[in-house]
């Protein structure tokens, strides 16, 4: 049996609360959700991160969230949705998940403490842009 816990909800020997299934994808309900309505869609596959994911599994998987975030705005009657995946860093369940949460203005969500850092100058900027570009060709 496999120890991934999201690979044992797929085989269903763990239990969850599923709201989507598709032959690529899995959705259900986080179980410490940041708001009610908070949905994992995981693919059916055992890939850690989005790297990983091949690029034919892509479009399904990215089909699937959009379905599920208008599902759980409405569902939720919330404002909006936060959709977001940790690829390794702040990653506890190492199969890849893309978090779907429901927000709603003035919801309190202040978890998320993403500190601005800054080029240091027009040059620092260009040798990023051309370092990922270059890997982009
Ligand atoms: P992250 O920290 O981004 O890897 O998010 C993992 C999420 O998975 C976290 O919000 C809690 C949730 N989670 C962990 N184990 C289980 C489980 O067994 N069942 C369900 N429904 N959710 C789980």
């Amino acid at each position: 049996m496999s120890t991934c816990v999201f690979c044992r909800i797929i085989a269903g020997d763990l239990p969850a609360a599923i709201v989507y299934q598709d032959p690529q994808g899995v959705a259900f309900l986080d179980q410490r959700p940041l708001f009610p309505g908070h949905v994992l869609l995981v693919p059916r596959t055992h890939y850690e991160t989005l790297p990983d994911l091949p690029q034919e599994a892509v479009a399904p998987l990215f089909t699937a969230a959009q379905r599920i975030a208008a599902a759980v705005q409405q569902a939720m009657q919330a404002q909006g949705t936060f959709v977001a995946m940790n690829n390794t860093v702040s990653q506890s369940v190492p199969h890849l998940h893309i978090h779907i949460v429901p927000r709603t203005k003035g919801d309190g969500l202040k978890g998320f403490f993403w500190p601005r850092h800054q080029y240091r100058d027009e040059r620092h900027t260009e040798e990023v842009r051309r370092a990922i570009a270059a890997l982009l060709l």
